[in-house]
């Protein structure tokens, strides 16, 4: 029996979604996702772990297939919108899903793969009403893959189970008194726990409403929320700072029409990024809120966060969630002492069960005692932990998407008119870090924009570099290193 799905009966004529102009029940979603598992069982009594990835538009439906992966036993692996085909191919092979669910304006992207793989591919405009019954399924199994990116190349499946799920979902329901007459709007994607954890499961469990918008726009946004239903929100810095440029340019009446509405607001929530403070200071101007900031991981969810009631302080991400352990540790994994900055490690039932299919990266990321290892670096300032940075140059955060800086220099270096190249994340006010890259040209007759044309075909648009400098050679330390650090002095001053 899975908690969260088990629960919906007691909300059954509540409006559970809200998408393209439309109002789902509890009801709804649950008899629609029980035709979905039985679709995917095709027959079979059970999926047992099998990997059903979904390609669809945030939504009622998402949610239909997600719950009817979970209720037929298969692992739902949520494929992103803006992904291209490569990067949408690595995942399914890596996952070897057997079955893709896709909406149609994807068909078209994936076609290519319709007739040379073994894997069903299912439209989910097929899926009518199905009887059936569906299996008993323990809240050990494993539920989800989302993909990150880490210190190798390319990125890593993790696997949350139903209890990790129901964990970290049960610490944020909890620490920030969701309750059924809640109605958050969630313009983020759904292939990141942000998405998918903090708002549309938090949501669910509660009985809340959870409203989609097709693609995030800050005039849709503003739009919604002047419907006087959205009560919730939480989005990544970035976001804010996009909401805030826009505000600005308004006409008076309609900036005091915004604010009035937002004063009224329960809970607004910032993360994934560190938030700037002067986007928290102008965010309270305009709203009245101070947003709660909190910190989290795909590999997590939630871990520590500013209190609900409380004092939420600026720069700072707040004390450990209920149920959630935490500790500062140096490079040999000790404790540090009480002021001294270091690794934020994490221990608890919220913490994931593995990197799919690499035991040695899943090791490797715990220390010999059990703490996952976040490779964020922190200080407890005064009962409060603030980020300071991390511990690998080659993470970028930019717009709140994780990219990994290797795994597109691998890219580029496949380019025959590029003979090396370093990449780095450049500090931005905007996007919290720009990617830039810089190149030494194999061939002196480079265009950039070709460059970019013909990187859109292998990676999405979030993880294209924005900035480039060409140069005779990369800077190197003594052992032969490219210096990244170098690299992104040289991006500053040449900013
Ligand atoms: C897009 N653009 C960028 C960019 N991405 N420019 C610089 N850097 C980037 N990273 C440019 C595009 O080229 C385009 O420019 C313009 O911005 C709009 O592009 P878009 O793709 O339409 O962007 P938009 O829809 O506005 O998206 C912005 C965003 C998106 C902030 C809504 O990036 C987003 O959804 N981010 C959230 C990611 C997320 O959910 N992370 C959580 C991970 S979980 P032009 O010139 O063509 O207009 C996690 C754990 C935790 O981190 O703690 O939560
Ligand atoms: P992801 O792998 O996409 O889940 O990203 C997780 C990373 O986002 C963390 O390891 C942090 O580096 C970063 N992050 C999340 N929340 C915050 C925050 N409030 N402040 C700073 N960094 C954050």
């Amino acid at each position: 029996m899975i908690t969260l799905i088990d629960r919906a009966s007691a909300f059954k004529e509540r409006i559970a979604i809200k998408s393209n102009g439309q109002s789902y029940t509890y009801s709804q979603l649950l008899s629609e996702s029980k035709s979905v598992g039985i679709k995917l069982l095709n027959g079979d009594k059970d999926l047992n772990g099998a990997r059903i990835a979904f390609l669809v538009p945030a939504g009622f439906q998402y949610a239909c297939i997600q719950w009817g992966i979970w209720r037929s036993g298969g692992i739902a692996v949520p494929l992103c919108e803006k992904h291209p085909l490569p990067s949408i191919t690595y995942i399914l092979e890596d996952t070897k899903a057997s079955t893709v669910v896709f909406s149609k304006e994807f068909e078209s992207l994936l076609k290519p793969l319709f007739n040379t793989t073994d894997i069903r591919f299912i439209p989910s405009e097929t899926f009518d009403e199905q009887e059936g019954s569906l299996p008993d399924v323990q809240m050990v199994r494993s539920a989800l893959i989302l993909y990150t990116s880490g210190t190798t190349g390319s990125p890593k499946g993790v696997v949350t189970t139903h209890n990790n799920i129901e964990t970290q979902i049960t610490a944020l329901t909890t620490s920030w008194e969701w309750d059924k007459d809640d109605h958050v709007l969630n313009v983020l994607p759904l292939h990141h726990v942000h998405g998918i954890i903090n708002m549309l499961s938090c949501a669910l469990w509660s009985g809340a409403c959870c409203e989609f918008l097709s693609k995030f726009s800050t005039k849709a946004v503003f739009d919604t929320f002047c419907k006087n239903e959205v009560n919730v929100f939480m989005a990544v810095p970035t976001i804010y700072f996009k909401l805030i440029n826009y505000y600005n340019e308004l006409p008076e009446s309609d900036q005091q029409k915004i604010s009035e509405q937002l004063k009224s607001f329960r809970l607004m929530v910032s993360g994934s990024a560190a938030l700037p403070v002067s986007v928290l200071e102008q965010w309270k101007e305009i709203s009245g809120h101070t947003l709660l900031e909190r910190y989290g991981m795909t590999e997590m969810g939630m871990a520590i966060s500013n209190p609900y009631h409380g004092e939420r302080k600026p720069g700072h991400i707040g004390q450990a969630l209920h149920g959630v352990s935490i500790r500062l540790a140096d490079e040999n994994d000790t404790e540090v002492a009480e002021g001294m900055q270091g690794e934020i490690q994490i221990k608890g039932a919220n913490v994931f069960k593995e990197y799919w299919n690499k035991p040695k990266e899943t090791a490797n990321t715990f220390t010999p005692d059990g703490w996952f290892k976040s490779g964020d670096i922190a200080v407890l300032d005064y009962g409060s932990y603030k980020i300071l940075g991390r511990n690998s140059i080659d993470i970028i955060k930019s717009g709140g998407y994780k990219i990994s800086a290797l795994e597109i220099e691998e890219i580029l270096r496949t380019h025959p008119k590029i003979k090396d190249c370093g990449v780095v994340g450049i500090p931005d006010d905007e996007w919290g870090e720009l990617i830039g890259a810089s190149l030494i040209l194999a061939s002196k007759d480079l265009d950039i924009e070709k460059l970019k044309a013909w990187l859109s075909d292998k990676l999405p648009g979030y993880k294209t570099p924005r900035k480039y400098i060409i140069q005779d050679d990369l800077p190197r330390n003594v052992m032969g290193k490219v210096t990244k650090n170098d690299i992104k002095q040289l991006f500053i001053t040449t900013k």
